[in-house]
């Protein structure tokens, strides 16, 4: 790699972000971090300037893969925050340690969330999912180690079908699995005692940012008075949005929803695939995160003390 270049494994990466071969707010937040690690240990740039160029070209690379999950620029300020230092060697060895100690947070965020999710679960209940989200997995994994005894119902998650993995992970726990499409949601709300979902991003009026579909289950839901839980660790909140900043919802290609000769054969037919949707804070019982659980109208207040009025976007520096 030459001096001034992103390496190959930050062009993986950030690939591989974009095919959704790494996918999931938390699962992107840890390749970003390792990408950037090794952005820095890789570099031969001759100078600390070069090196902190590098390292931000590197960040604005992952940044453009997907846009609306905010764990990822969360994790870019995160590790270029730390890049400070006169010399490369400085430089590296910042960067370097900023990336383990994200990364160890990451993972003691994740089990102190489960613990925090696990309470709200007793045995005998009925937990509804949507996509597969690794928070909300902590969660129940929790609660199975602890005794609880649980069954799922498992909506497919179209057009991904990332419903597949959660289905797969549960049974592995032990977990007795039905496994719905999409559209049986509403007809399987009076057996559940609890939606839980993840998020990718929480913005400052409690709004939840997650796979399209959970807006609609999450209103059904409060309808019918189940509960609704957000497992999301503080990674998740959008500091941009204390000052108004918008959330972009990521639009995917359609050739996830119509492929090959049914493409062809719809042709005419304008097809649509926005990833995520947004769940109003009303249709949210709980936020649970590894700081504690929250009513989503107060998680403005957790945003602020985490991340401060003036988050910054490094990267673009
Ligand atoms: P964890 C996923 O998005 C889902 O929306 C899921 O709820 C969210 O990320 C969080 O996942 P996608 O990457 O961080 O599948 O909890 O589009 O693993």
């Amino acid at each position: 790699m030459g001096d001034g270049q992103v390496c190959d494994a930050v062009t993986d990466t950030a690939n591989a972000i974009a095919q959704m071969e790494i996918r999931g707010a938390v699962a992107i937040a840890d390749a970003t971090a390792a990408a950037l690690r090794d952005q820095a240990t890789q570099s031969s740039a001759a100078d600390a300037a070069t090196l902190q160029a590098e390292l931000r070209a590197a960040a604005r690379r992952l940044h453009d893969t997907r846009p609306t999950a905010v764990s990822l620029p969360n994790t870019l300020r995160y590790v270029l925050n730390s890049m400070d230092g006169d010399t490369v060697e400085a430089v590296r060895t910042a960067v370097v340690s900023a990336v383990a100690e994200f990364r160890d947070r990451l993972d003691r965020a994740q089990t102190d969330l489960g613990a925090v999710g696990a309470s709200r679960l007793s045995t005998g209940d009925t937990v509804m999912t949507h996509c597969h989200s690794t928070d909300v997995l902590a969660c129940i994994v929790t609660a199975v180690n602890q005794g609880t005894e649980l069954s799922a119902i498992v909506k497919e998650t179209r057009p991904r079908k990332q419903g597949h993995m959660t289905a797969r992970r549960l049974d592995e726990l032990g977990v007795p699995v039905t496994f719905i499409v999409d559209s049986a949601a509403h007809s399987y709300l009076d057996e559940t005692d609890h939606v839980f979902v993840g998020a990718d991003t929480i913005t400052a009026d409690g709004s939840v940012v997650n796979k399209i579909g959970t807006a609609g289950l999450a209103a059904s839901a409060r309808e019918r008075g189940v509960d609704v839980v957000v497992a999301a660790q503080t990674l998740k909140l959008d500091p941009e949005t204390l000052s108004g900043g918008r959330v972009d919802i990521e639009h995917r290609d359609v050739g996830e929803v119509l492929s090959g000769e049914l493409s062809q054969e719809f042709d005419s037919v304008d097809v649509a695939n926005p990833a995520f949707d947004r769940t109003p804070a009303r249709h949210v019982d709980a936020i649970v995160t590894e700081r504690g659980q929250f009513p989503p109208e107060s998680i403005v207040m957790l945003m602020r003390e985490l991340y401060g009025p003036e988050p910054g976007r490094p990267w673009e520096a």
